[in-house]
């Protein structure tokens, strides 16, 4: 009588070692479907796949970060993955006259992700009345991005964030 039980016992723990084995063989097959959702999320995470913080700015003219300058962008076409594309970048002085002629760098990336853009843009040409040509923009995934530029003009020197959330 206690040889039986002790047998079901064995048996029943036996299944149970089996099943929680074949399913940690099987989870790269299977997928993430059956995974716990806290480790789903973590798997998710570390692909890159995390959402951006909530209460960024993500304004297309803003103040540079000492308030020298004011500065707008505009893409030439919508933004889409993957696609090399041109920025105007507009820049006044605080009082909203065009800054002429600034030396202007560009910089920027995915904080979450740890890189930086794909591409190394460059302003190639001021088109007059504080327009300035961004060629060489690009984003190769969606998320979380920032633009850096940095902008000299008549010895002054400021800089700006623009925060951009792309689809993809
Ligand atoms: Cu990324």
């Amino acid at each position: 009588m206690q040889n039986k039980t002790l047998k079901t016992i064995l048996i029943i723990a036996l299944t149970a070692v089996i099943t929680v084995i074949a399913f940690i063989l099987l989870m790269p097959v299977l997928g993430p479907r059956f995974m716990h959702p806290l480790m789903a999320g973590r798997m998710e995470s570390m692909h890159g796949g995390s959402s951006a913080p909530s209460g960024l700015d993500y304004a297309t003219e803003r103040s540079t970060d000492n308030g020298a300058f004011q500065v707008s962008y505009a893409s030439e076409d919508a933004i889409a993955i993957n696609q090399i594309h041109t920025w105007t970048l507009h820049v006044e002085t605080a009082d909203g006259q065009p800054v002429e002629n600034a030396t202007i760098t560009v910089d920027g990336g995915m904080p979450q992700h740890g890189h930086g853009l794909p591409t190394a843009p460059q302003v190639t040409e001021y088109l007059g009345d504080g327009d300035y040509l961004v060629e060489g923009m690009k984003f190769q995934m969606g998320g979380w991005w920032e633009v850096k530029f940095n902008i000299t003009a008549s010895d002054v020197t400021d800089t700006i964030t623009f925060n951009l959330n792309l689809e993809g």
